[in-house]
């Protein structure tokens, strides 16, 4: 570990990486991968997830060409680190006083999309390109919450016409619909897209969105992209599960202290990893099925259970937490009456779901709550409640029409419907301290509970942002549910209405 040079210490690179402790090592070692995937998403999850089990599938079999070009598609993000570290990255594991490094050599290339020009969409058209995986988040798709269909604005009808006159567009949905367009008028070489978001039937969705931005293309050349999407482009779901907090200076030092060497990509994620991916390929894919990937014949079940007892329990957490003063998502799981709360969204969930094959619900509710309260990972309230207005309809609105249309009434989960509302509406804890909320809508969501009786207010906000569909917001059960508890946060408190819940 002799990588000090003078008192400065170098930089994690592809020529550093013979000075590394040997269990910070990448699996795959020698130079980058060659390329034969684009990601779209510059984020953490991206690298501690996908990056990392395609390393780990590269290695198992030694075919090297599964490597990954990310791109960027609005901020540069991590691309400029990437780039001077020859895309190497760090996975920092954390697990209690349980922590471990090591190295991914997995990204061929990082681009940055508005800086990049053609680079992205001729990555996109390569006959060498077999998959593209995407982590843009939920708001990247651009669905309008009201239909379920691409939301079509200034930037998509830009990047419509962009595609149209062969210029470079800028969305991530724009990017890929050039580069669709681009394979389609070429040799038609066959291409497996697959969404690693928390949506629901992500890879459907993902079809059907791509599917409405060809057809706004010019004539020809709609009809033609759509004949290829028809023939040669294969868009299996996948579900995606691992922690990874946004990497914090403490984690940047305890890798350096690990591997010796600064790294300015470095990732931090929980030990645990799951990816489960319908097993529907347009050609050939990574080794993935030897590197943990479940290859599956249906990935609903995987997801609906994922996304009602994971995801919702920890917007629950981050919601309530974040309303009772905690910083932290472990902190706020240990608080009694935020764990009474989780624990009713888990048990409200579980009764909508048909377990996947071989599953105890009990069980992985349980699992769920024990990688919440790993305190090392440092994930905060704030950053699981950012983007409610996108998340809550895909996490916690199914679990809530699903026990209303069997007669039941889901108090808990109309109890993190109204957090969210208090969380973005009030913007301050229990305490009146004042929160971080990264919500898209907060203005508009404020603006519109301005003036209106504490009675309204979720109903007003619920409405406006289109979290509630219009037939949950029009049953009274659920209005009144909803109601009731932003009243009780309102006037009582995050801990007095979890208390009174308990005893209903
Ligand atoms: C979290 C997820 O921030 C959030 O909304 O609920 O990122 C969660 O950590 C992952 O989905 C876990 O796989």
């Amino acid at each position: 570990m002799a990588a000090r040079r003078g008192d400065v210490m170098s930089t994690l690179s592809r020529a550093m990486a013979g000075d590394l402790p040997s269990a910070a090592r990448p699996l795959l070692s020698g130079p980058a991968p060659e390329p034969g995937i684009v990601h779209f998403g510059a984020g953490a999850f991206h690298r501690a997830h996908q990056a990392w089990f395609t390393e780990r599938a590269m290695a198992a079999d030694g075919d090297r060409s599964w490597g990954i070009v990310l791109v960027a598609p609005r901020s540069p993000g991590v691309v400029g680190a990437l780039t001077d570290q020859d895309g190497l990255f760090t996975v920092l594991e954390r697990d209690g006083l349980r922590r471990s490094a090591r190295v991914v050599n997995a990204v061929s290339a990082a681009l940055h999309a508005p800086s990049a020009g053609p680079a992205v969409v001729e990555r996109l058209a390569a006959p060498t390109t077999g998959v593209v995986t995407l982590t843009i988040t939920e708001k990247g798709y651009r669905r309008d919450p009201a239909t379920g269909g691409l939301l079509i604005d200034e930037a998509v009808r830009a990047d419509a016409a962009a595609v149209g006159a062969g210029r470079v567009p800028s969305t991530a949905l724009g990017l890929l619909t050039a580069g669709l367009q681009s394979r389609a008028a070429g040799d038609g070489t066959p291409l497996t897209v697959i969404s690693c978001d928390n949506l629901t039937g992500n890879g459907r969705q993902l079809a059907a969105l791509i599917g409405e931005f060809v057809s706004l293309l010019p004539g020809t050349m709609a009809a033609e992209t759509a004949a290829y999407l028809g023939e040669a482009v294969r868009f299996p779901p996948s579900m995606v599960d691992r922690i990874v907090p946004a990497t914090a200076a403490r984690d940047t030092a305890a890798v350096q202290e690990l591997i010796g060497l600064r790294d300015d990509a470095a990732v931090v994620a929980e030990p645990f990893g799951q990816w489960v991916i319908e097993d529907d390929f347009a050609a050939a894919r990574p080794a993935w099925h030897r590197a943990g990937i479940e290859l599956v014949a249906d990935v609903a079940p995987y997801e609906t259970a994922k996304l009602r007892l994971l995801n919702a329990a920890h917007s629950t957490i981050a919601y309530l937490g974040a309303l009772a003063g905690h910083a932290g998502i472990a902190a706020a799981l240990a608080d009694p009456d935020i764990e009474a709360a989780v624990r009713g969204v888990q048990a409200e969930a579980a009764a909508t779901v048909t377990p996947p094959p071989g599953w105890d619900l009990d069980a992985y509710g349980e699992s769920v709550l024990s990688r919440f309260r790993n305190e090392a990972l440092g994930h905060r309230c704030d950053q699981v409640a950012a983007d409610g207005s996108q998340k809550l309809p895909v996490r916690a609105i199914p679990t809530l029409r699903a026990a209303r249309a069997h007669g039941r009434s889901p108090q808990w989960t109309a109890l993190l419907i109204a957090a969210w509302v208090r969380f973005v509406v009030h913007g301050r804890d229990d305490d009146g301290r004042e929160l971080t909320v990264h919500e898209p809508l907060a203005a508009a969501l404020r603006a519109a509970a301005e003036g209106v009786g504490a009675a309204e207010v979720a109903g007003v906000v619920t409405r406006r942002a289109g979290v509630l569909t219009p037939e949950s917001a029009a049953d009274p059960v659920t209005a009144e549910l909803v109601s009731q508890a932003y009243l009780d946060l309102d006037g009582h408190g995050v801990r007095a209405t979890c208390r009174a819940l308990v005893r209903r």
